[in-house]
């Protein structure tokens, strides 16, 4: 079965007014009347060269407990690197497609990885104006090149450049989630696997849409994994749900966006909150997004941490696999 592709859609309906239904979103979703303008709440963005060690980890606990989202700057990441890692996906998604198709997801797998479009269509048969491709970058044994394009022939290099730094951060991060609730620096980063911790990377393509006010790039969601650390394009389009509404993420050249996860609210035991976020799209501009998704081995179990639970504060989550998790989050099971 041949999959229709976001990117062909798009550009058959370049110079049209309308897109087909099913991009259509219900009404109660639709971007134009649920997103609120005007009002200046921005998301938390912190420095992370800060010199004051505990000034960082206060501002961490307290955006992940009151926003699930916040952006950091001064990471440590050279802006080069992530340059690179922009420009290697941007051509990747600009080959012809029947080069983009060699590294399409196998039908029927079970893993995630390769190049592909969401298939399943979501509540009201709507679907999501996105390309997508997958792949594992850290660690080696996790990692199948066969989904690591091969042109532009620098891709594997930025991408490998990207996850050695990137690595960096997301331990400065689980210490920071660690020490914020009184914990030894490294139990959050023990309790999602340590150093076999997968790094899966994501490349969302979501081409113009010539009707951003009915269509969505990403339906509302929260990510499975631990956290997750998003480099944007320079086009908006990300959206945090806070307080019934739905608020635009402002971008800022260089900072990285940290999404916390269902595993790290579960670990937290609710005191940190996995955010419920969405993507709009753009009516000119193609707008990309490279998130890494910080994801527990799949028969590790995870549960709230021993040490936070106290006899008023029962837990409020099972311990089970992060697989068994996954399961029932994908196939809308109770958890
Ligand atoms: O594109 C974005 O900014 C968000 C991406 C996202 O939420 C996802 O891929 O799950």
């Amino acid at each position: 079965m041949e999959v229709e592709r976001v990117q062909a859609i798009a550009s058959q309906s370049k110079c049209m007014d309308t897109i087909p239904s099913e991009f259509i979103r219900l009404e109660n979703e639709q971007p134009a009347t649920t997103t609120l303008h005007g009002v200046v709440l921005e998301v938390p963005v912190i420095d992370l060269s800060h010199p004051d060690l505990g000034k960082i980890v206060r501002s961490i606990a307290e955006a992940s407990r009151e926003w699930g989202l916040f952006q950091v700057v001064n990471h440590g990441i050279p802006s080069k690197a992530i340059e690179k890692l922009q420009e290697v996906g941007k051509e990747f998604f600009e080959l012809p497609q029947e080069e983009k198709e060699v590294y399409a997801k196998p039908q029927g797998s079970e893993s995630v990885e390769g190049y592909g479009t969401k298939l399943q269509k979501e509540v009201g048969g709507k679907k999501a104006w996105a390309d997508h491709l997958f792949h594992k970058i850290w660690p080696p044994a996790a990692i199948n090149y066969h989904f690591w394009p091969k042109n532009p022939p620098s891709y594997r290099e930025a991408n490998e450049e990207y996850a050695k730094r990137l690595r960096v951060v997301a331990d400065k991060l689980f210490e920071s989630l660690s020490l914020g609730l009184g914990l030894e620096r490294d139990e959050f980063k023990e309790a999602v696997g340590g150093d076999d911790l997968i790094y899966l990377m994501k490349i969302n393509y979501y081409p113009p849409c010539p009707r951003p006010d009915l269509a969505l790039g990403l339906v509302a969601h929260t990510d499975m994994s631990s956290f997750t650390i998003l480099v944007p394009n320079e086009v908006p389009g990300l959206q945090v749900f806070k307080d019934d509404h739905w608020y635009d993420v402002n971008y800022i050249p260089n900072a990285l966006i940290i999404h916390i996860g269902d595993q790290v609210e579960i670990l937290s035991n609710g005191m940190y909150k996995s955010v419920l976020h969405r993507t709009t799209v753009n009516k000119d501009k193609t707008r990309m997004s490279w998130p890494v998704f910080l994801e527990p081995p799949p028969e590790l179990e995870i549960g709230p941490i021993p040490k936070l639970i106290t006899e008023e504060n029962p837990p409020k989550y099972k311990t089970k696999k992060y697989k068994d998790y996954v399961y029932c989050k994908l196939n809308k099971l109770p958890q």
